[in-house]
Order: C-alpha cells, then structure tokens, then sequence
C-alpha cells in the first residue's frame, strides 16, 4: 500500500538503543499499525554534517558513550510520539510527519529529535508498504522507478579517516554498466584491484568509516591517477561509458579562516574551483558534492557557472535535504544536483518533497547514507522509488554498506527495471 494512498492507525510503537557502525549509540523503531502490519527502522548518523541539518538528539551524558547516548530521542518515541502516533488515524504518512512536526514545534525538530521522528517515519513507511516491496509503497505518482548506478566509495578522508588526505570521499560509479548486478561486479573488482594497487605502493590499507581503504596521501590528484590505474586494471573503460569518478571532498571540514586548506596549500574559492576544473579536464570526474563550503553561496553560483554545463554539481551540506533551502538553491542556480539524507530533514514526505522540488527543476539526485550506519536498507527502495538513478552507500564491503547494494541485487532479480542515469 501507497504511503499516501490510505489511512491507517497505530496500534504500537517503540524504540531501542542500539549502535551504529562506529559503535555510537542510534535508534531502533518498530511499530505495529492497526491492520497489524509491522515495520521497523535503523536511524543513521553523519560525521561531517551541515549546520542547518535537523537536530540529532544526543542525552550528552559524559558518563555514557561519552555523551552520544539517546536514551532522551528513545524515550520521546517511547512516550510523547507513541501517545501522538496512536491518538487518531492518519490519512497518509505525510499527515503522520506533520503531526510530528507540530507537535515538536521547533524548525528543526531539536525538542523530540530529528532521529526520534524520522525513525518513526522510516518504520511506518516499512510498515505501509506491508507485503508489497517498499520501493512501490515510496513512488511518488508519475514516477518509473530504476535501479540506481552506486556510487562505491572506495578510498577514504576527511573526516572519515584518521589519515591526512583533506578530501573525504573518492566513489567510482559504473555509469556505462548494461546491468545492476554487472555495476555491482565492476565496483568490487575495482575495489580489489585498488587494494593490490595500495600494497604495491606500500601504503596501508586499513579502512575509513565507510568502507574505502585509508592510505596516508595527501594530494587528491595522486588518489585521482590511482583510481584510473584501479579501474583501467578491472579492465573497464574508464568514464561514462565505463566507470567514472565521483567525488565529496565535503569543503566546509577544510575551509576555515576563510580560505580551502588542500594538500598543505591555502586556496581562494576561485582557486579551489580553478583546481576542479583541472581534475575534471584531466581524469573522468563526472559528479563533484560539496566542493567548496555551505556558506560559500557567491563561490557555488561561481563554480556551477564554470562547471555545471559538464559535471554534475552536487549539494549535501549546503541543502541539507530541506526543501526550503532547496527552493532558494533552484532560484539561485546553485549548484544541479542534491544529495538526499533522510535524516538531514527528518521525514521520509519531507525527502520526498525534497526530491519532488528537485525534479520538477531539473536537478539531478543522489540517495545517501550516512558515515554511521545500521544494516536498514530503505535508502536502497528509496532510490529505486523515487527513480533517480543514484545512490551512494559507501565501499563494495562491510555490512552496512553492502546491505543496501545487495537489496538492490534483490530488487533487480525480482523486476525488469531499467539500469542508469535518469
Ligand atoms: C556525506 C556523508 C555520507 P556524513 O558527507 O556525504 O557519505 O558523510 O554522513 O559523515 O555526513
Ligand atoms: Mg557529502
């Protein structure tokens, strides 16, 4: 069933501590609905985080998990929301998310918690969906869905590694792939290719927050030449019509002082857009996120002017998934794609409104999870729903990550979907 389509009640809810793939505490959401339908949900959790993004709870107790326990959003699920949930029916899951809203009544859901409500969003979502796959329940009216092409994060930085590489994220996307699960080959076998790549050079290859391998480089230009002899070794074409780059240098973590600090270089907003232009002249750079800082509004215009005819040119930090900020970004020409977190906005209708503006704009968009993750897919149906053609879920490895790549196999082998870009 649609998750706008018919009413429903609440019979149960409740939340549980648990932890994410870092080992920080998150929630767990199960509801029952009165049909008797269950569902239940994982809450993510990022680490380089954009500053408008709704508030994550956290009980701030030194004395447990060092201050990052939420046994305050468990409780507020437990108590106020479960009362809420279940004092009347409710039309559509929308109706559900603005009752949440108002009854939290801040703009960032900071009283009850945006990771208190968008776990309950994201349970009953599951639980509407009932024996049907959620993906279906999630498409918006007018829509075809399509498996997505993955963006395989494989080498990492940032703030999700312990290494002294400024840029966080390095994904390699088999664009030109003819198939789901021929994408999801090419993304391991360029995955073990790197790793060989990596011994043989001599650096280390533990592994970041999601999954990619960690090494000590510092310039991303050396990671970009690794990544195309990793690929040009699996034995694809490297760019469109094989495997592309895409990156998240996530620019807000090294601007400070109000200059880009790469590589041990101080840079001006025009120098850092002058230095992507060169790596998208010089290696198969097809999607670049957060390239410079969410403040940076002057410099976005800028580089989407410079770039956007050629790239895609992404906005997590600065957009936040919010609908609002989203608005404002469209009028501005800011940027031509959005990443999309459930959990920057806190509702699973408010990301689909997100992703509706989006569309409706002509901007491109990428289904994210976050550096701390449980094993919950529902990114995954999201991405396959919403037919955006992009989800990013970290590296071909760990068991988070791969969940959602291989509830994306699922779906593939049970439909005859489309594979690709939109
Ligand atoms: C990002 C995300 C996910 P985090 O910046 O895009 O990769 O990282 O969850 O730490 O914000
Ligand atoms: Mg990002």
């Amino acid at each position: 069933m649609s998750i706008s389509g018919t009413s429903f009640s609440v019979a149960a809810l409740t939340a549980l501590e648990i932890l994410d793939s870092r080992g920080n505490p998150t929630l767990q959401v199960d509801v029952t609905l009165g049909s008797g339908s269950v569902g239940r949900a994982g809450v993510p959790s990022g680490a380089s985080t954009g500053s408008r993004e709704a508030v994550e709870l956290r009980d701030g107790d030194p004395e447990r998990y060092g201050g990052k326990g939420v046994l305050t959003a468990v409780g507020n699920v437990n108590g106020e929301l479960r009362d809420l949930a279940r004092s009347r029916a409710w039309s559509s899951l929308a109706d559900l998310d603005q009752g949440m809203i108002s009854a939290d009544g801040t703009s960032n859901k900071g009283r009850l918690g945006a990771n208190a409500i968008v776990g309950v969003s994201m349970a009953v979502a599951r639980a509407l969906a009932g024996s049907e796959p959620l993906f279906t329940a999630l498409q918006p009216t007018g829509v075809t869905p399509r498996m997505p092409v993955p963006h395989f994060n494989v080498l990492n930085g940032g703030a999700h590694a312990p290494n002294s590489l400024d840029f966080q994220e390095f994904m390699i996307a088999p664009i030109g792939a003819p198939s789901m699960a021929e994408a999801v080959r090419a993304g391991a076998g360029v995955y073990a290719k790197l790793r060989g790549l990596l011994q043989k050079a001599g650096f280390a290859t533990g592994l970041g927050d999601e999954g990619g391998f960690a090494p000590d480089i510092t310039r991303p230009e050396d990671v970009l030449a690794l990544l195309v002899q990793a690929i040009e070794a699996a034995g694809y074409p490297t760019g469109r019509t094989g495997v592309a780059i895409a990156l998240d240098p996530a620019a807000s973590e090294f601007h400070h002082d109000g200059a880009y600090h790469v590589a041990g270089e101080s840079l001006t907003s025009g120098d850092m857009i002058e230095r992507y232009a060169a790596m998208v002249a010089d290696y198969p750079v097809w999607s670049i996120e957060d390239g410079l800082a969410e403040g940076d509004w002057d410099g976005w215009v800028t580089l989407t002017e410079r770039l956007g005819d050629t790239t895609q040119i992404v906005g997590d930090d600065i957009f936040v998934t919010n609908p609002e900020i989203i608005t404002e970004a469209i009028g501005r020409k800011v940027g031509n794609s959005a990443l999309i977190k459930l959990n920057q906005i806190g509702s699973v209708s408010e990301t689909l409104e997100a992703m509706h503006l989006c569309r409706k704009a002509g901007y491109t968009q990428m289904v994210s999870h976050r550096s701390g993750e449980t094993d919950d897919s529902f990114i995954a149906d999201l991405t396959v729903g919403t037919g955006c053609g992009q989800l990013k879920s970290g590296a071909p490895a760990r068991g988070e990550r791969v969940a959602k790549y291989n509830r994306l196999l699922e779906i593939d082998a049970t439909t005859d979907l489309a594979y690709g870009l939109t």
